[in-house]
């Protein structure tokens, strides 16, 4: 089942490693055909190659948009070698066989993430590529498909090895050929989407692109991978390791849920995450004052945890942060100062996106189930301050005001049932994930205690703060824990049946209390 190359048809965008591969071929005896560019850069480099127009004696046309999409070259990849009739035919059309196809895709995903225009994007839609790796790829019985630079070295290593291609290399080019052209079908699709604001749910829900085999999964018996969706959105997806050990699949998630929580603040801001959950948020005039405020609200979750800026890090904060042990920080650059001060420490990991995601963009999130996914579009939704609706006899002060769309916003990014306690610009008391909201409320409150503790002040840091719930109050005893906690103000969507009942417990408290019409739900 080995198969000797005669003829090799490359075309790539990507010219890394062609002249070498070209070379490789070439001294074996190949014939190579090639599109324009590919074949200009091996004939450059002194390789002997055919342009594909010569081969089928048909021009390039229409500014390249056809140049492979004829018969002389999918007949010579999709030929059946083994059938009489196709050799019968192929012969008759003056059809030679391809036996091994090399195509790079036109960068379609590196154009979106550029920004590149429309127009640019529209051209970078490559037809003949996907055709010739799908052709080649269904015939992999005889067919040997590349669909990337980092192939080369495989497949020159088996045809020194063997003399050709072996069918178990062609079955795993093929496997990984489709999962290429799914992955670039998906980009696109994905894109048309943004474009039109297409209504929910996208036809195409996911295909990705392997970015990273990981270590292992959620825990050590688990194998994990991560894959990127092309859209270039800035995050996880685009962020370059400066330093540091290799990310795990949770450092992964952790620092994802901190990116997205910390691209809510316009200001100065810090979120410091543990478990996916913030365990510290906090804006302020600079970084290194949000980074102390956050740390406020409980540090002894902080310790090990994620770190996110949603500014260029500079030598203040990265001092502060190198003091105390951190996983990862993630922010949109850092300055040379900030770069030589946790380079200190080694196992640090820093990731540089380059950018901050809008976090009223549009886009979709999964989650798999049995058998399945579930597929909807992201929490985009923002309160602003005209969307709320104060329901006590007391209105919110200023300051309440400011911090109670603060608390709101770091609701949304917290595991339900969500409560969030807020002083200052900087979350006091952060309770998530419990199974009923008073237990959240009292938990939120009692951490606050024992962060003060911990910071030697005589009252919890819940004291004189306002409160946030990322769903109604089903019964007004969350509400209470609250007002005991020392909170003077709730934020929360409202649309309880209970609603009445809530609200005069506000009063009775001399609570304020601002509905936002708007839950954020995170499970
Ligand atoms: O414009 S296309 O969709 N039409 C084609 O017929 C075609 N054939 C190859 N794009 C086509 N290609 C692509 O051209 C390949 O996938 C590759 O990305 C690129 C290589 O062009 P060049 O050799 O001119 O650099």
């Amino acid at each position: 089942d080995t198969v000797a190359i005669r003829r090799a048809l490359l075309s790539v965008s990507d010219k890394t490693g062609l002249v070498e591969f070209g070379r490789f071929l070439a001294g074996r005896g190949v014939e190579i055909l090639s599109t324009g560019g590919t074949a200009k850069a091996l004939r450059e480099a002194g390789v002997a190659v055919v342009e594909v127009s010569d081969h089928t004696g048909f021009p390039e046309i229409l500014d390249g948009r056809v140049k492979t999409l004829v018969p002389q070259i999918h007949g010579g990849i999709l030929g059946r070698r083994d059938l009489p009739a196709h050799q019968a035919q192929m012969a008759e059309h003056r059809i030679a066989p391809i036996d091994l196809v090399a195509v790079d895709l036109y960068p379609f995903e590196a154009t979106v993430a550029r920004g590149g225009s429309f127009e640019d994007c529209i051209e970078n839609i490559d037809i003949g590529g996907p055709a010739m790796i799908r052709s080649a790829a269904k015939n992999h019985a005889h067919v040997a498909v590349l669909t990337g630079t980092a192939q080369y070295d495989a497949v020159r290593a088996e045809v020194e090895a063997s003399g050709g291609t072996t069918l178990a290399l062609r079955r795993r080019l093929a496997a990984e050929a489709y999962a290429r052209t799914a992955a670039y079908d998906a980009a696109i699709a994905g894109w048309f989407a943004r474009q039109n604001e297409v209504e929910f749910p996208p036809r195409l829900a996911f295909a990705g692109t392997l970015r990273q085999t990981l270590r292992y999964g959620e825990n050590p018996h688990q194998r994990a991978a991560f894959y990127v969706d092309g859209s270039g959105r800035p995050g996880i997806a685009t962020a370059a390791q400066v330093q540091g050990k290799e990310l795990s699949y949770n450092n992964l998630n952790d620092t994802d849920a901190a990116f997205e929580c910390v691209a809510e603040f316009e200001e100065p801001a810090i979120v410091i995450v543990k478990h996916a959950n913030p365990c510290g948020v906090a804006t302020a005039a600079s970084l290194a004052a949000a980074w102390d405020a956050a740390l406020r609200c409980d540090p002894v979750s902080a310790f090990g945890g994620i770190v996110a800026a949603n500014r260029p890090l500079d030598a203040a904060a990265a001092e502060r942060i190198a003091a105390i042990f951190t996983e990862v920080i993630i922010a949109p650059d850092a300055d040379e100062a900030a770069k030589a001060i946790l380079a200190r420490k080694k196992n640090l990991r820093l990731l540089l996106t380059g950018g901050v995601p809008d976090p009223a963009a549009p886009g979709t999130t999964f989650r798999s189930v049995a058998g399945g996914f579930l597929a909807q579009s992201r929490d985009a939704g923002r309160v602003a301050l005209d969307g709320l609706k104060v329901v006590t006899k007391r209105a919110p002060s200023e300051a309440e005001l400011r911090d109670l769309l603060f608390a709101f916003r770091v609701c949304k990014h917290v595991k339900s049932n969500a409560i969030v306690y807020a002083k200052g610009g900087a979350t006091v008391g952060v309770g998530a994930g419990q199974m009923s909201r008073v237990d959240s409320a009292r938990i939120a409150a009692w951490k606050g205690e024992e962060a003060a503790r911990a910071a030697g002040l005589p009252e919890g840091l819940t004291k004189g703060s306002v409160v946030a719930s990322d769903a109604f109050f089903p019964f007004a005893d969350g509400l209470l824990a609250a007002a005991a906690a020392g909170a003077t103000a709730v934020i929360q969507p409202g649309g309880s049946i209970r609603d009445n009942e809530v609200i005069a417990a506000a009063d009775e408290a001399g609570l304020a209390m601002v509905l936002t019409g708007m839950r954020h739900f995170r499970h």
